[in-house]
């Protein structure tokens, strides 16, 4: 086996990483520095053709979508570990919050990041602004609703919170936490003290 993840801080390497202590598999982690706008070179376009991250290899084989890539190591490396499939009674719920995760949030969640703090101030649009945060809230009104008291998603801890956590932090970071429910809030602070969460995030460029 010969797995191996560029992983590049607070990006959506972290989805891999995170998931990869998780489910305790080993891979070849090489860390660089996260700068959005310096993806496009020739040399990592060569690793990723989008110019994209995150990229991971099994051996030649290589894959760009993050929960494409975690469901991929969960299934082949650790025997269907933190999924669930067809035998499973909550598979479809499952499958939609792990979707949900990026699918259904990523979009507005990238958006909301570019128009808050990524873009120069002056490239950022104020009604893209608005309208992010406007989708961003309803996405996040249906997963408040789909949250109980504890535990996680689906109760147990599983792929489709790495996919809905990550997409919180990015929220987070986009200075926009309030927009959050208290149990979401609540599923977000149960997230972030996962010890495999804590020991991705440390995770630096030497
Ligand atoms: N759906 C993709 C999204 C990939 C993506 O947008 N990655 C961001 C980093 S988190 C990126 O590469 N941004 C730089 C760019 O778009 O040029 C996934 O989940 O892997």
């Amino acid at each position: 086996m010969a797995l191996k993840l560029y992983h590049f801080p607070n990006s959506r390497s972290l989805r891999v990483l995170w998931a990869l202590y998780e489910l305790g598999v080993e891979a070849e982690v090489e860390t660089r520095p996260f700068n959005p706008f310096g993806l496009k070179g020739e040399e990592y376009r060569a690793l990723n053709p989008l110019g994209k991250i995150p990229v991971f290899f099994d051996g030649d084989k290589r894959i760009i979508e993050s929960n494409a890539i975690i469901e991929y190591i969960a299934n082949k490396y650790a025997g269907g570990k933190l999924t669930r499939g067809p035998q499973d009674a909550d598979y479809a719920d499952y499958l939609q919050w792990r979707e949900f995760g990026e699918a259904g949030m990523g979009g507005y969640v990238g958006q909301l990041l570019g128009h808050t703090v990524l873009l120069p101030e002056e490239h950022r649009i104020e009604n893209m602004r608005r309208w992010a945060v406007k989708e961003t809230s309803n996405a996040l009104d249906f997963l408040e609703a789909g949250l109980g008291e504890d535990g996680y998603i689906l109760g147990a801890f599983s792929l489709a919170d790495i996919s809905l956590g990550y997409m919180l932090f990015l929220i987070k970071i986009s200075r926009n936490g309030k927009l959050l429910g208290e149990k979401t809030n609540a599923y977000f602070d149960r997230i972030r003290n996962r010890e495999a969460w804590v020991r991705a995030c440390a995770v630096q460029p030497e």
